[in-house]
């Protein structure tokens, strides 16, 4: 295939381990065909200095990164990204600012980087772009003539067409998306979502399994569900720093079951409603009050955007809350910490864990469960309770499947995860490593690039370009 051309919101150093996921797996193919990642710098500035874009060479691949002036980080990242599709895409309608301004915003800083990115592209790249922040780069790529392959990947959920259909401008946002050569989901789910709002609302056709013409463009469509190298996180996992986290864990809690979350603060993880099931459970149940201890970290995130602090504050009583109720001068049940652990550490906190919950309200896929089974020992390891609104639930068929709304089926899947036998443990988390191995982080990206390699939309007409 020719040279991949990346364009994601932020940029990562694919020498750099600490980057973790998307830059991990995308490394091997930057490398090998010499490529290119674009994407924003993460400085705010001047309006003055927007026309720069700025090189680094990462061994045989070129970083490009291009600066955002107050007013277009406002309207474009926090405004629109943040503000009206992260909120829409996870089903919350009510956190939603459909301030008018802000998809001004947002399409100029994508035809800035259309423009930015241009000059730097070859007639046989093949352009992969990441992400909500980037809905429309290929249609503005296309209005000024580029012809190369382009594919897109979303890595947040899409909600169904009725949810859609609520954001000012959604037939916008769709039309764009036929610009593509490929669209990428997590799910099969959010691909049926496609599927239902382009044939409802766009009357599109669909031609044959996977594709649909729409707007004199063909495009194809599919389910891609994202994967972590299995190998990479298993030999991080037996390192030093890792093991080192586990014993330490390990003696600090001999005399409990630890129970485990890593999230970013964010309201599509259910944080709330998971202290709420885990309070329930020590009501419920008061044989489980000594003897575990949840142990939550939410590192920050996008602590600019409103919703996010209500939600801190809310996390930070129910915790509070907690331990007031429950704990004893030896026991606190709940070990709340709104820090980053360093990614070398995390998978020793990770196995030392009995249980891990990963409860998301609605999450695209999540890899902190997946990253929690790669981290366990295979001879004794700990459950996955799950919600069913993640995309890993369409493969973790194997783990505690919870609905994070309802508490008490929630604390009795907790229950169950903390009381099972050796031998269940074992099965489950088998058949989930088989499938975690199967469709690892390398095979999406061998998948998507090959599907994108055969995948040509077809032209009727430019009619597509005016968006
Ligand atoms: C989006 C989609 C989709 C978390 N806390 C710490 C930390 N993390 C790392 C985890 C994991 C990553 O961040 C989180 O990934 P998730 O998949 O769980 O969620 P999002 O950040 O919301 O990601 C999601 C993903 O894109 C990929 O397509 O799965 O659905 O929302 O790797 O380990 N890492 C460190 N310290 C922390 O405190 N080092």
């Amino acid at each position: 295939m020719g040279r991949l051309v990346v364009v994601s919101n932020r940029v990562a150093d694919p020498r750099k381990t600490a980057a973790g996921g998307l830059a991990v797996a995308l490394a091997d193919v930057l490398n090998a065909t010499g490529g290119l990642w674009f994407g924003w710098s993460g400085k705010v500035v001047d309006a003055t200095d927007e026309d720069e874009v700025h090189v680094q060479q990462a061994g045989p691949v070129k970083l490009l990164t291009v600066n955002l002036s107050q007013a277009d980080h406002d309207a474009f990242y926090l405004g629109y990204s943040n503000g009206v599709l992260w909120p829409v895409f996870h089903y919350r309608l009510d956190l939603a600012d459909f301030d008018a301004g802000y998809i001004g915003g947002y399409r100029r800083v994508n035809q800035l980087f259309a423009r930015r990115l241009l000059p730097f592209l070859q007639p046989d790249d093949v352009i992969w772009v990441q992400d909500y922040h980037l809905i429309p780069l290929a249609a503005e790529l296309r209005a000024l003539g580029c012809r190369q392959r382009i594919g897109f990947f979303l890595h947040i959920p899409l909600p169904p067409p009725l949810i859609l259909a609520a954001i000012p401008g959604h037939d916008w946002l769709v039309r764009a998306l036929f610009a593509y050569d490929l669209v990428g989901f997590q799910s099969k789910a959010d691909l049926n979502h496609f599927a239902g709002y382009v044939e409802t609302e766009a009357h599109a056709q669909r031609v044959e399994d996977g594709r649909w013409r729409a707007f004199g463009r063909t495009v194809h469509a599919g389910a891609f569900p994202i994967g972590i190298d299995v190998e990479e996180f298993t030999a991080l996992t037996n390192a030093p720093e890792a093991m080192e986290m586990y014993e330490r864990m390990q003696k600090e809690y001999s005399r409990r079951k630890l129970l485990v979350g890593v999230d970013r603060l964010d309201y599509s993880k259910g944080l709330p409603q998971r202290m709420r099931a885990f309070r329930e459970l020590l009501t419920r149940h008061p044989e489980t009050r000594r003897s575990a201890t949840l142990i939550q970290i939410a590192s920050p995130s996008r602590e600019d955007v409103g919703a996010y602090t209500d939600i801190l504050h809310e996390l930070e009583a129910l915790c509070g809350s907690i331990n007031g109720n429950f704990g004893e001068l030896d026991w606190m049940p709940v070990r709340y910490m709104h820090r980053t652990v360093a990614r070398a550490r995390l998978p020793g906190l990770y196995r030392a864990a009995r249980v891990a919950l990963v409860t998301p309200l609605r999450d695209g896929m999540n890899l902190v469960a997946k990253e929690f089974l790669a981290a366990q020992d295979p001879a004794d390891p700990g459950v996955l309770v799950l919600s069913r609104f993640a995309g890993a639930a369409e493969q973790l068929r194997e783990a505690l499947l919870v609905n994070p709304y309802d508490s008490e089926g929630t604390a009795a899947a907790i229950l169950l995860a903390l009381q099972m036998p050796l031998e269940e443990r074992r099965t489950r988390h088998a058949a989930m490593m088989e499938s975690l191995r199967r469709h690892d982080v390398h095979w999406w990206c061998d998948s998507f690039l090959a599907a994108l390699g055969e995948a040509r939309a077809e032209e009727k007409g430019p009619s597509w370009l005016r968006l």
